[in-house]
């Protein structure tokens, strides 16, 4: 079943269809919120967060880490997935089971059944940092969907089009809001504005976003 034949009717409460195969679910991952940050820490201290250089030569504003089977990773030579920690050369830390249940269930309410990721890429944003517009591209299987969670401090998410030049729409990203997509928007651009300094009361002066993705 997809998103589409999912909600055909009127999506429930705390729904927003932002495309057509595009979900935010707003609040969803408050319940599980320590959960998820107490997975986290044991992830970062295993692969601590870092600053890529892309392949441009660049070095991205936002630090970055992995875990699960596969990592996204960038340096001069492109952006590819591995199966390693370049920082270390050992295989990232395993995807912990709080994460594996959380993403599932989350693509599930948005109508993705059967959501196996094998990776997940955790953003960490400070004030001021922003990403730019991107697709996400570099996964075998495209016909999976990404789920992508906010904590933290709020951020101001650009959703365009599948052109690049096409205008992207402003979605606000609050701390527990799950946004899933896939389908016909798999492949839309989407960025992140210059994080503005609002402090959250749990996390402080960052925003952390996971997005769950199956790579291989
Ligand atoms: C972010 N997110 O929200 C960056 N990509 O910090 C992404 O780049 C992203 O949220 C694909 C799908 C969902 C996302
Ligand atoms: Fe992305």
């Amino acid at each position: 079943m997809s998103t589409l034949d999912l909600f055909a009717d009127e999506p429930p409460m705390g729904t927003e269809m932002i495309g057509p195969q595009s979900v935010v679910l707003r609040g969803h991952a408050l319940p599980c919120v320590p959960s998820l940050l107490a997975a986290l820490e044991r992830v970062m201290v295993g692969a601590p967060l870092r600053h890529l250089v892309t392949p441009g030569g660049f070095t991205m504003s936002v630090a970055m880490t992995n875990c699960g089977t596969l990592g996204w990773t960038s340096d001069r030579r492109g952006y590819r997935y591995s199966g390693v920690d370049p920082l270390n050369g050992r295989p990232w830390p395993a995807m912990p089971a709080a994460f594996l249940q959380f993403a599932r269930d989350a693509a599930a309410a948005a109508g993705f059944g059967g959501f196996v990721p094998d990776a997940c890429l955790i953003n960490q944003y400070l004030p001021g940092n922003r990403l730019s517009l991107h697709q996400d591209r570099d996964e075998r299987d495209l016909d999976a969907p990404i789920v992508s969670v906010s904590l933290g401090m709020a951020a101001i998410f650009l959703f365009g089009g599948l052109a690049r030049s096409d205008k992207p729409a402003r979605v606000v990203l609050q701390h527990g809001d799950v946004l899933v997509w896939g389908g016909v928007d798999r492949l839309r651009h989407h960025g992140v504005l210059p994080l503005k300094d609002q402090p959250h009361p749990l996390l402080g002066g960052r925003r952390i976003n996971l997005t769950f993705r199956k790579a291989g």
